[in-house]
């Protein structure tokens, strides 16, 4: 609007200048000389009115143009309002300097406020160093005294250790003097005895509490006392499954001896085709030959893992072995079945595993292998039969007729045999079943070590 009021002034004044122009002109010609004639007056006037109508027409453009011009500058401005309408939605209705101000003052008072935090932590990092120091001086006096009262205690654990020891040996001494001791009966025997002028005061040997340990097998009483006083001999052994004693005859002789024999045959004096209960119990002489029982014999193997010894000899004097790292049978319940034998080692070969795992079977108790008839009734012994057997040692004593143990066909397997040492047509001069404890010899010989 500006601009056409502009635009209005500065066309008035043309037209005002072209009407002084015209005037200016008219009273020169009139003060010039009178004298000028109409028709140059007319080409003037003419010519004005031209001018005036280029002019208009000049105007008209010209106000063309500034209408074109005034919408632009109108669309311009309309334009930056809106741009700053937008700008202002952004900067959050504030302009930019009030928003610098105000993140001016934002970091000023962010800066006073950390300035304030170091301040007043080296503050109270001054303040608490004396603090530090003296908890760290506690605990260091509280180490010290912990230590000493470890060292005090480790000391009095050692001398209890040794109180231990000590009383452990005392305790195990009196233990071994505690058999000596008299028995009530024995002092009330002894005070009756002294009040009564008749009574004798009894043996010494009637105070013993316990009598002597007896060792378990002819190994365990070698090693129990010095008694041994020979290769061979007659010992006492308690067997803990067995509440009676009994006399074995031990061999202190053969394969670094401590071998309780268990069968022996030397020269025909004992016979040996007997019954069940007479093998269930054993029989014979234990100085001679005999047969130590069953019962035994399971109650033997089977409180310590024992090893089996079979010595034999025959009459042209060859001596052979069969030896069995194991050996170990049942009880009656399961007809002494030799439910345990080990390996083989000797020199007589192995005719004894044929029988592992078999029962026992006498000439009346049938347990054999053999289904249609009886081991023991056809080879006259009584043994572990499988169907039938590659050993017979509880067989007849056939041999030394004529100083030979070769015996008739007839008597095939009826003689005291091994298969693997002269055969079943052949009746051994002497035979030796001895077993041995192998866990408590094991445990003796790493104890010497
Ligand atoms: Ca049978």
């Amino acid at each position: 609007m500006f601009v056409k009021v502009l635009c209005f002034v500065v066309l008035l004044k043309c037209v005002v200048a072209v009407g002084e122009s015209q005037n200016q002109a008219t009273t020169r010609q009139r003060y010039s000389g009178y004298n000028v004639n109409n028709v140059n007056q007319n080409d003037y006037i003419s010519k004005i009115f031209g001018t005036v109508t280029g002019l208009q027409s000049s105007s008209h453009d010209i106000n063309q143009k500034l209408d074109e011009i005034d919408n632009k500058v109108s669309r311009i401005d309309s334009e930056t309002r809106n741009g700053f309408a937008s700008l202002k939605n952004v900067v959050g209705h504030e302009t930019p300097s009030a928003t610098l101000n105000h993140v001016k003052r934002e970091i000023e008072a962010m800066r006073l406020d950390l300035m304030s935090t170091t301040h007043k932590r080296q503050a109270d990092a001054s303040s608490s160093e004396p603090d530090c120091s003296e908890k760290l001086t506690a605990i260091a006096t509280l180490l010290t005294s912990t230590r000493s009262a470890i060292a005090g205690i480790q000391r009095d654990f050692m001398s209890f250790s040794t109180n231990m020891s000590q009383l452990l040996a005392l305790s195990s001494d009196i233990h071994k003097r505690q058999h000596l001791l008299p028995t009530k009966q024995y002092l009330n025997n002894v005070v009756h005895a002294t009040t009564s002028p008749h009574q004798r005061i009894p043996p010494v040997y009637g105070i013993l509490n316990n009598p002597p340990r007896l060792g378990s097998s002819c190994f365990h009483i070698s090693q129990l006392s010095s008694s041994v006083t020979g290769d061979i001999e007659i010992q006492r052994i308690q067997v803990p499954t067995i509440p009676e004693p009994f006399f074995v005859l031990c061999d202190h002789e053969t394969q670094d001896g401590g071998w309780t024999v268990v069968q022996q045959r030397i020269d025909g004096t004992i016979n040996f085709n007997r019954n069940w209960l007479e093998y269930k119990n054993g029989f014979g002489n234990i100085a001679g030959e005999f047969f130590i029982g069953l019962d035994k014999l399971h109650a033997m193997t089977t409180s310590a893992l024992c090893e089996l010894l079979i010595v034999m000899e025959d009459f042209e004097n060859n001596t052979r072995y069969a030896k069995y790292s194991a050996f170990a049978i049942a009880g009656e319940r399961e007809d002494y079945a030799m439910n345990l034998l080990g390996g083989y080692d000797g020199t007589a070969g192995d005719s004894l595993s044929f029988s592992a795992s078999y029962k026992f079977s006498t000439f009346d108790n049938d347990n054999d292998g053999w289904v249609e008839g009886n081991c023991a009734q056809a080879h006259t012994g009584a043994w572990w039969f499988n169907a039938c057997e590659m050993s017979n040692l509880n067989g007849q004593y056939l041999g030394g007729n004529e100083g030979t143990g070769k015996i008739s066909a007839n008597n095939q397997f009826q003689g005291i045999y091994w298969n693997t040492f002269n055969g079943p047509n052949y009746s051994l001069k002497s035979v030796k079943m001895m077993i041995r404890p192998v866990a408590e010899r094991t445990n003796f010989y790493s104890n010497l070590d």
